[in-house]
């Protein structure tokens, strides 16, 4: 195992003043044990630890890193950007640029409204489908996460799922009730929510391609029919597309399965790798928003001269020509060579893949809900997931969570990960588990 000193030291001074030692709870390793490397720098594919460890990271960020840490193009414009101001709190030609790179990649989005979190993005989608509808309810899956609002937290997926809340303290069971839990994948239920409530219900909020319960592929036709029984219900379609959003296509994944929401809420990769979020949808629905509308939003940071710096150079990097094919190839080979170092050591694993995010399930199936990825053997993730860190590659500390490919993660960072993957899957046959 390497050396950790000097983590274990700055973790134990995190304990003393965050709650946790983290300010976000996954982070923290509760689900697979131990305790976190605490990061120096990231460059390109790699994190490099305190201890000068080197992990191919496969975390990314949890997303927003499609460019890899620290691409020198964006580094470069955030230094002059910074020498300029780093917030005015007034109106930049930036905000205008982004909206504009946004506007021409999503094709049901008009009009952006920028926010500083994937959170804030989906919150305010939530209000403002409630707004424009005069509606109430809210319709979720299981397993999908919308950030931690708390009309939104009830049967999460993401850190809830792996610390295995049933919901969040704090949340009122008057909020609670608002929100609507269905299975994700499965129409007919669905429409008895639609057929018991519709005439209070604004919206369904659905992340298209699940990414917090691992990653899971719509069914063929699933997002349509969510398309069609929201129409006909006079309620708002919402897509998560925090993750999936310039990830797992330019224009996400509404046009990766050719259906269209009301409304799109983005984060994660639109920001570079700063705190940007936004939601977006046609003109009719997003002058609803204040100081248009009677929908009211706000933020000191919300367009941030420094996030939009960050996230024009990012999306300008994304319309190069052959970007996504060539993600997608990288992806592919990686899915290709955790099987088959699965398959060598007779592992149970599925590796469930949309472009370039994938996550490795312990278990003998594709899931295609939460209760089939609930079903995972989270201890054994565990056991893989610390053979993988010793073996120089950082994943998500969680089964929950997807792995994320950057343009960074070229053919020797892969093929490294696929040597350390043969290893490590080869230990979990002898491993009882040690932490
Ligand atoms: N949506 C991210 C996880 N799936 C957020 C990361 C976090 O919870 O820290």
């Amino acid at each position: 195992m390497p050396d950790r000193s000097r983590s274990e030291v700055a973790f134990a001074a995190a304990l003393r003043v965050l709650p946790g030692g983290v300010d976000s709870p996954v982070r923290a390793f509760k689900a697979v044990g131990g305790e976190p490397p605490v990061i120096d720098r990231g460059e390109g594919a790699y994190l490099v630890d305190l201890d000068g460890n080197r992990y191919v990271d496969y975390v990314c960020a949890y997303g927003p890193l499609i460019l890899g840490h620290a691409p020198a193009a964006v580094v470069r414009a955030l230094e002059l950007a910074a020498r300029k101001g780093t917030a005015f709190g007034a109106p930049t030609e930036l905000e205008t640029a982004l909206a504009e790179r946004v506007v021409a990649a999503v094709p049901s989005i008009e009009k952006v409204r920028f926010v500083s979190s994937g959170t804030e993005a989906t919150m305010t989608a939530i209000r403002l489908a409630r707004g424009y509808t005069g509606r109430n309810k809210v319709l979720k899956f299981a397993g999908c996460y919308h950030g931690h609002s708390d009309g939104l937290l009830a049967k999460a997926g993401s850190g809830v799922a792996t610390l295995a809340l049933p919901d969040s303290a704090g949340v009122p069971a008057s909020y609670a009730a608002e929100t609507l839990v269905a299975p994700f994948n499965d129409v007919d239920a669905v429409r008895q929510v639609v057929e018991r409530h519709g005439d209070d219900l604004a919206a369904i909020i659905v992340e298209p391609v699940a990414a917090n319960m691992g990653v899971i592929a719509p069914a063929e036709g699933y997002l349509q029919a969510l398309r069609t029984l929201t129409s006909e219900a006079g309620a708002l379609l919402i897509f998560d597309e925090v993750i999936s959003g310039f990830r797992v296509a330019r224009g996400g994944a509404q046009t990766l399965y050719g259906v269209m929401p009301d409304l799109t809420c983005l984060g994660k990769v639109i920001g570079g790798g700063l705190p940007v979020g936004a939601l977006g949808g046609p003109e009719s629905i997003m002058e609803f928003l204040a100081p248009s509308g009677p929908v009211y939003q706000a933020g000191t940071l919300s367009g941030n001269p420094l996030a939009m710096t960050a996230g024009i150079v990012t999306l300008d990097a994304l319309a190069e020509p052959g970007f996504y094919e060539s993600l997608d190839a990288r992806a592919a080979r990686l899915a290709e060579g955790l099987r088959d170092a699965a398959g060598q050591a007779e592992i149970p694993c599925v590796v469930s893949r949309v472009g370039s995010i994938q996550t490795a399930f312990f278990r003998e199936t594709a899931p295609t809900d939460y209760v089939s990825a609930a079903a995972s053997d989270t201890s054994r993730y565990g056991q893989y997931f610390h053979a993988m860190l010793d073996g120089g590659v950082n994943l998500a500390p969680a089964q929950f969570e997807a792995m994320f490919v950057s343009a960074a993660h070229d053919e020797a960072a892969i093929e490294e990960t696929i040597v350390a993957a043969t290893h490590a899957f080869a230990s979990l046959r002898t491993t009882a588990g040690r932490r």
